[in-house]
C-alpha cells in the first residue's frame, strides 16, 4: 500500500516538473497573442476581417449558423498573388502546389464557439485562405462552393 502511494507522489511531481518547464518555455518564447481575431461562420460565409496587420495572432471559430461548419486556415504559397488567390478561393478550392504544405482547421457545430484557437505570426504580404469543406449531405456540395471561403491579406 505505501509502495502505491509513492509511485502516486513520484507521478504527481513529474507531472508539476512537465507543467512548470512548459510554462517557463511559453513565458520564454515572447509575449502573448498582440491580437485576438474571430472568424464567423453562417450559410454560406465566413464573416472575418479582409486585411490584418502583422504580428503574433490567434484565430477564434465562431459557428452563428444553423449547420456544423469548419474553417480550414492555410496560407498561399508567396507565388500566388491575390487576384489568383481570389479566383481559387471563388472556385471553392486552391491546388496543393498553390499552398503550404501545412495548414489548421478549427470546427463548431451550430451555436458554438471551439474551444481550440489557431495562433500564426503573421508576416506582410501574405495571403490566408479560409476554406469550408463541409457538406449538409453526402450527396450535397461542400459548402466552399457555395462561397464559404474567405481571404486575408496581410499588410
Ligand atoms: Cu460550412
Amino acid at each position: 500500500m505505501r509502495f502505491a502511494v509513492r509511485l502516486l507522489l513520484v507521478g504527481c511531481t513529474i507531472a508539476l516538473d512537465g507543467a512548470a518547464s512548459r510554462g517557463s518555455a511559453s513565458a520564454a518564447s515572447g509575449a502573448p497573442p498582440s491580437r485576438r481575431v474571430t472568424i464567423e461562420a453562417t450559410e454560406y460565409a465566413f464573416r472575418a476581417p479582409a486585411t490584418l496587420p502583422p504580428g503574433l495572432t490567434a484565430f477564434r471559430f465562431v459557428n452563428r449558423g444553423k449547420v456544423a461548419h469548419e474553417v480550414q486556415l492555410f496560407r498561399f504559397d508567396k507565388r500566388v498573388d491575390t487576384k489568383t488567390a481570389r479566383s481559387y478561393l471563388a472556385a471553392g478550392d486552391a491546388p496543393d502546389s498553390a499552398a503550404d504544405p501545412s495548414g489548421s482547421v478549427l470546427i463548431a457545430f451550430p451555436g458554438v464557439t471551439a474551444h481550440e484557437e489557431v495562433l500564426v505570426q503573421l508576416e506582410r504580404g501574405e495571403l490566408y485562405a479560409l476554406i469550408c469543406g463541409f457538406r449538409d449531405a453526402p450527396d450535397k456540395p461542400k459548402h466552399a462552393s457555395l462561397g464559404m471561403t474567405a481571404l486575408i491579406e496581410v499588410r
